[in-house]
């Protein structure tokens, strides 16, 4: 047969016939679904965006929170599988706040023609990857959940943060303090934020996704005036 002059499967034609017959509602219903992203007319393959909003207590937006949705239901997500890599450039760690899947490996390129040693002590993950230029042979896998203080024994004024979360549904808030959480299965999530300058977390939110569209939430952080550092024993 010639490429591109395949004939419909018997399942394909069995499938288009029976939907000319269906009242329009019926109709407009399934188109609405996979509008939405829903691969069928089930639930399980339909899933909603969550457009979370991060504010300080003066109503201001808060860039580089950390906003993710841990699943009420029990369910279990499909984990999240993006490559993670944490740059250090003209001495400095970018980007500054870096979300995480626990689990995650992440890899510390060094561009810089001076060497860095890149150390935490954090209780999440204490590790140290002693002076380097170019990418270390082995990532750094973060296995457990909370806030892990990057620093560089040669350059204190270095300071990032990763923080591991136990879901695929996160993010990380952009200068307009917005972070948009694609692709959520219907149900009730618990909705958290975390910064690390917050004085205080914002309180946990529940919220309900539904199979299709986007729902919005906005999240309150209280800021502290006190600087950070990478917490050395
Ligand atoms: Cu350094």
């Amino acid at each position: 047969m010639a490429p591109g002059r395949q004939t419909a499967s018997p399942s394909t034609r069995w499938t288009v016939l029976p939907m000319l017959l269906l009242p329009s509602s019926v109709v407009r219903f399934g188109l609405a679904l996979a509008a939405g992203g829903c691969a069928a007319l089930s639930s399980h393959a339909c899933a909603g965006d969550l457009a979370a909003r991060v504010r300080d207590a003066q109503g201001r937006p808060i860039e580089d929170a950390v906003v993710w949705a841990m699943p009420l239901s029990g369910q279990s997500p499909p984990r999240d599988t993006r490559a993670v890599t944490i740059v250090q450039r003209d001495k400095r760690f970018i980007p500054r706040v870096t979300p995480v899947q626990v689990g995650t490996a992440v890899q510390f390129p060094n561009e810089d023609t001076v060497r860095h040693h890149v150390y935490s002590f954090s209780p999440a993950k204490v590790f140290s990857l002693k002076l380097y230029v170019g990418t270390p042979p082995n990532p750094v896998v973060f296995d457990k959940a909370g806030e892990v203080v990057l620093g560089c024994n040669i350059h204190d004024q270095m300071l990032a943060f990763v923080y591991g979360v136990d879901t695929p549904y996160f993010a990380r808030s952009g200068a307009d303090g917005a972070a948009r959480i694609a692709n959520l299965l219907p149900g009730d999530y618990a909705l958290h934020a975390w910064h690390p300058d917050q004085s205080a977390a914002a309180a946990a939110a529940r919220v309900s996704m539904r199979a299709t569209g986007t729902v919005e939430h906005t999240l309150g952080v209280t800021l502290s005036e006190r600087p950070r550092t990478a917490a050395r024993p």
